[in-house]
């Protein structure tokens, strides 16, 4: 495997990125000084600065997808369907104020806003692989804290076995969703044991620097043992539900797009083949992994389960 290693910022990105750069030596306050300090770096439309971040557990150490690429060539349908519509249309999106409404089968349900969030939860950085169904995969440093943090501090109710998610919605803001590709807003779930995994973040920042709006902000799903559908993007409400979800995706084309939807080269896609993937930063083509290369830490939850049933 590659050893890490960072690409090299063009001069331009280099002050942006002093926080990025420090990355294994990051401090909480020195962090948090330089975002607050970057005069005339521009905040319309982005999320607020991020507070300082630690080296967190399970990074991949193969080579990064260039920020260039991974905010470049999304999936984020409600801003279009092409690959660079979401990087040209998202600047739209409002993400400061924004707070996330959790309900549903809770103890405390209520909105929590990002100030909060960002205050009460210690921010990580997770090199993780990203696996899209449409057979292309990225390498991302992101920025989060597990999500079972949030809901530990919401209080998972008894009787809860799934977690929803929905994503922010307003076609005045997203002019360019049609209204037939999907049923909006997007919405995806998890069972509960995979929405408390340790790898489940909720990520608030990628590259070292607040999330990009084309990439999901203010704060975002990654669950990188499945294809990258399950990651829903902006969530503006987390639901905690006793009966199985119907995810926006699924309900659209169940045989494509399982509930589970773990990543598995066995299981045929019939607009993909799912033995190889396209590697973005280099173009080259390896070979799928099972659970995207996570099962040690996953594939217990699915002891006993037909997995090409129950895709
Ligand atoms: N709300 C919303 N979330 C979304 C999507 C979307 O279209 N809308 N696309 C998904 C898909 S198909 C993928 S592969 C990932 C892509 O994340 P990225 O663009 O940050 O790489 O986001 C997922 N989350
Ligand atoms: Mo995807």
């Amino acid at each position: 495997m590659p050893k890490f290693s960072y690409p090299i910022p063009r001069t331009a990105e280099i002050t942006p990125k002093a926080a990025f750069l420090n990355r294994r030596a990051v401090v909480a306050g020195l962090t948090a000084g330089l975002a607050t300090g970057l005069a005339g770096w521009p905040t319309i439309g982005r999320a607020q600065p991020l507070p300082g971040f630690t080296s967190g557990p399970y990074s991949t150490d193969e080579d990064l997808t260039t920020k260039e690429v991974a905010t470049g060539y999304c999936n984020f349908f409600e801003f279009g369907p092409a690959k660079d519509d979401p990087a040209q249309n998202a600047h739209m999106l409002q993400t400061d104020p924004w707070s996330i409404m959790i309900d549903g089968l809770v103890d405390r349900p209520g909105p929590i806003d990002m100030d909060d969030i960002l205050r009460r939860f210690a921010l990580e950085e997770r090199i993780y692989r990203l696996r899209c169904v449409e057979a292309w995969s990225m390498v991302i440093p992101w920025i989060g804290f597990p999500l079972a943090e949030l809901l530990a501090y919401a209080g998972v109710g008894s009787g809860a076995r799934y977690v929803q998610f929905e994503s922010f919605d307003d076609v005045s803001v997203m002019p360019q969703r049609a209204r037939s590709l999907l049923d909006w807003p997007y919405t995806e779930a998890l069972r509960l044991d995979e929405a408390t995994h340790p790898l489940t973040l909720l990520a608030v920042g990628m590259y070292g620097d607040v999330m990009p709006n084309q990439n999901g902000a203010p704060i975002r799903l990654v669950v990188p043992w499945k294809y990258g559908f399950k990651s829903i993007k902006s969530i503006k409400r987390i639901s905690l539900t006793a009966s199985q979800p119907a995810p926006t995706w699924h309900v659209k084309s169940p045989r494509e797009y399982g509930f589970y939807a773990n990543v598995n080269p066995g299981v045929r896609h019939p607009r993909w083949h799912q033995a190889t993937e396209r590697r973005l930063h280099d173009g080259t083509r390896i070979r799928t992994e099972m659970f995207n290369g996570y099962g040690d830490l996953v594939a217990d939850m699915y002891a006993g389960m037909d997995l090409e049933q129950h895709y």
